[in-house]
C-alpha cells in the first residue's frame, strides 16, 4: 500500500528495522550516513536501495531536516554504490518514489539504484 510521505516517521518500518539489524539484507555498501543493500525482488540485473541511516521518510523531508554532512554522506554513498556494483561504466538509473501517486511503498528515504542492462527510456 503506498504511504503518504507526509506521516511522521515510522520506527516500524522494514528500512528502519535493517538499520537495526533486526532484519538481514545484503549489503553492498555502508557508511557513517548511509546503507545501500540489495532490492529484495529486483527489478533489473542489478537493483539495489540506498538509505540514509537517519530518520527520513522522503526526500522533501531529507533534504529539509538532515545535516549537510547526511546529505552530502548520503549522497557520496549513491556514487561509490554504483562504482561498487560495477554500473557506473554502462550507466544506471536513480529512481525516489515520493507518497502515494508515486507508489512508495517503504516509508523511509531510497534511491532505487538499477543497472547492468540496458534500462530503455524507463523502468517504472
Ligand atoms: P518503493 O519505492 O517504496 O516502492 O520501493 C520499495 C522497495 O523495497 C521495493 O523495490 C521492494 O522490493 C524493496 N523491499 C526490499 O528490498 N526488502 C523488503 O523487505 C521490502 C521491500 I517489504
Amino acid at each position: 500500500m503506498p504511504i503518504d510521505h507526509k506521516q511522521p516517521y515510522d520506527e516500524s518500518n522494514i528500512f528502519a528495522r535493517i538499520l537495526r539489524g533486526e532484519l538481514p539484507a545484503k549489503t553492498v555498501f555502508e557508511s557513517e550516513h548511509a546503507l545501500a543493500f540489495h532490492d529484495i525482488s529486483p527489478a533489473a540485473a542489478v537493483h539495489v536501495l540506498v538509505i540514509p541511516k537517519g530518520a527520513y521518510v522522503s526526500w522533501d523531508d531529507f533534504s529539509a531536516n538532515a545535516s549537510d554532512a547526511e546529505i552530502a554522506g548520503f549522497v557520496r554513498a549513491v556514487g561509490e554504490t554504483a562504482r561498487i556494483v560495477g554500473a557506473e561504466p554502462g550507466g544506471y538509473r536513480l529512481l525516489a518514489n515520493t507518497g502515494k501517486r508515486a507508489g512508495q511503498e517503504v516509508p523511509h528515504l531510497h534511491v532505487h539504484l538499477f543497472g547492468g542492462q540496458p534500462l530503455g527510456p524507463m523502468l517504472a
